[in-house]
């Protein structure tokens, strides 16, 4: 359905997960959405200039603003109160990310790149696919390491970022159409957790050679851990999702941070510069903006805390005092005691049994697995078992 020519809507919608566990497991009801495909060539969204990339978008203003309302809601009245972390990536959200992974606490990110750089070669030969999809893709840096291989190999037609930061997606896009001329590059603005069942050349989503890309092989590359900030039970109902999604000859590359020393893993979540604790804020940004909210950023502190049972590294925001907040868009108005802690994100750490074990569990094999020297970080190519 999706159309190289300007503006032209397709009719898919529903949950990503309907189909495997018969209801969103995020809570949001899934109102029928009209993602728009358009080739655009003129402004995307905001101020962000797109020219020559194809994108869809199952979160279009009004769609985001839904899903935040109600995620928003029902984080802030539970006990304790939680925050989903995909709120963090405003552009502002997405910078901050960026300046984490360049912190020198903050090891996931090099580690990760030096076990692409050593492997890239061999995941191309592995799975030469003819489109490389990227999940909570973000500014996309290390996948260029994952497209020159496939390009080497001479197999690479089309590329497609998805992320839930429409901004950083659409600026990142179009880096990747400038630096790989001859690849398309079809951005998706969505949310992994819902629309999964759209991916470009799966069932429900095109089919793979209205984009111009026929005998379409993918590769789902999902990087940097960020499976990790899905609770268990929702990382299942993911990976199952995807292995739904996926054909012979398909595949997930899988990033993820490994078991380690505490006091690293607690150093990486608060760094000493002080841009994590900026980068959890962040979410109070998101949230006064956008629900016309009053949050102090100054009365909340950053927490980072190592949980060795559920093998997470759990961020909060601590109110340092008793406070009123109101978010006007929801009607609410709201006390946090002193001391009381959301928590806004988990960010789990693997083994490598663990790792083949959730995926086999999902119905998909692992037919590699690699990590840096180091074993910090482990990439694990998976394919429908
Ligand atoms: N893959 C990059 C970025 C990781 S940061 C890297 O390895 O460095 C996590 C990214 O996932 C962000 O870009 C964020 O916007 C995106 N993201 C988080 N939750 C998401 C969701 N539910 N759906 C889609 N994208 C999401
Ligand atoms: C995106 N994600 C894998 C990061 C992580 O390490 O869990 C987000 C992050 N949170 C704090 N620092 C980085």
């Amino acid at each position: 359905m999706t159309s190289r020519t300007p503006a032209t809507a397709t009719g898919a919608r529903g949950s990503a997960f309907a189909g495997a566990s018969g209801g969103d497991p995020s809570g949001i009801r899934d109102e029928p959405t009209r993602p728009q495909d358009a080739t655009a060539n003129g402004l995307g969204s905001g101020s962000v200039p797109v020219t020559g990339i194809t994108v869809t978008r199952h979160l279009a203003a009004a769609e985001r603003h839904a899903s935040l309302t109600a995620d928003v809601r029902a984080g802030l009245t539970a006990n304790p109160r939680e925050l989903p972390p995909k709120w963090f990536y405003d552009a502002t959200g997405s910078l901050l990310f960026d300046r984490i992974t360049r912190l020198p606490e903050y090891y996931p990110t090099r580690r990760e790149h030096a076990v692409l750089a050593a492997n890239a070669a061999r995941i191309a030969t592995a799975c030469p696919a003819t489109t490389l999809i990227e999940l909570g893709s973000g500014t996309s840096e290390k996948t260029r390491l994952l497209l020159d291989a496939l390009r080497n190999a001479g197999v690479l037609r089309r590329f497609v970022p998805f992320d839930v930061d429409e901004e950083t997606l659409l600026r990142a896009g179009q880096e990747i159409l400038r630096s790989y001329p001859g690849t398309s590059v079809h951005a998706v603005v969505g949310d992994f957790e819902r629309h999964l069942a759209f991916l470009p050349g799966s069932a429900s989503g095109d089919s793979g050679s209205a984009g111009g890309v026929a005998a379409d092989r993918r590769l789902v590359a999902f990087l940097g851990g960020t499976i990790g900030n899905l609770r268990p039970e929702t990382r299942g109902t993911f990976l199952r999702a995807l292995r739904d999604q996926f054909h012979d000859g398909d595949a997930l590359l899988l990033g993820t941070d490994l078991v380690k020393d505490p006091a690293r893993l607690v150093a990486a979540y608060d760094d000493s510069a002080g841009v994590t604790a900026a980068f959890n804020r962040n979410v109070l940004s998101v949230i006064n903006r956008e629900l016309d909210a009053d949050f102090d950023l100054r009365g909340f502190a950053h927490v980072a805390a190592w949980d060795p049972e559920n093998s997470w590294i759990e961020m909060r925001l601590r109110s340092v005092r008793e406070q009123e907040v109101s978010v006007r868009a929801l009607g609410l108005v709201t006390r946090f005691g002193a001391d009381e802690q959301m928590r806004t994100e988990i960010s789990a750490k693997f083994t490598l049994e663990g790792i083949r074990a959730e995926l086999a569990a999902a119905g998909l094999g692992t037919s590699a697995q690699w990590t840096d020297p180091d074993g910090d970080f482990a990439l694990t190519l998976a394919v429908p078992a």
